[in-house]
């Protein structure tokens, strides 16, 4: 069963995302991946997060570019912990998608990662970080994902 969902605004959007996706399978984390625009289909947003709790969903990540509301409407609609990935795929190189997820009014928080594939795996590894809380298995995982991370690291170059 999912434990997290991975929206995002297109599936232009997939080939960033898909570095969250991999992480959280690496950790042995199942997702459910699906494309939702808070512009162009609203009404998707609304559904999938009415449903997301009953579904198993523990953690919803959310990557979109530009004038980027995903996470935010998302974070709207759930008190699940939404966790925003801004996409550089605007003229604007993702200075837009950053600052729209990133500045959320007092009340209703978005926790914003860095632009781009970076902050997508970032935001796998923090989404099983959450779950770790409730969940030795996932726990050890992480600690044996940062036990190899280690061990590739030369020491010296
Ligand atoms: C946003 O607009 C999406 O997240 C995407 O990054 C950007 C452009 O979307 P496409 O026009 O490529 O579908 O909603």
């Amino acid at each position: 069963m999912a434990r997290v969902a991975i929206l995002m605004g297109s599936p232009n959007d997939h080939a960033v995302m898909e570095a969250a996706e991999k992480v959280l399978a690496q950790l042995g984390i199942e997702c459910d991946v699906r494309v939702i625009s808070a512009h162009r289909t609203p009404a998707r947003l609304t559904r999938f997060l009415a449903e997301a709790e009953d579904l198993g969903i523990e953690v919803v990540i959310c990557g979109a570019g530009g004038a980027a509301h995903l996470a935010g409407a998302a974070a709207a609609h759930t008190a699940l912990p939404v966790l925003g990935v801004p996409i550089d795929s605007s003229p604007l190189n993702g200075w837009d998608a950053l600052l729209a997820t990133v500045q959320m009014p007092p009340g209703v928080p978005v926790a914003t990662f860095g632009v781009g594939a970076w902050g997508a795996k970032n935001a796998g590894i923090f989404a099983a970080q959450i779950i770790a809380g409730n969940d030795p298995a996932v726990r050890k995982a992480i600690e044996q994902f940062r036990e190899d991370q280690a061990a590739k690291v030369p020491e010296r170059p």
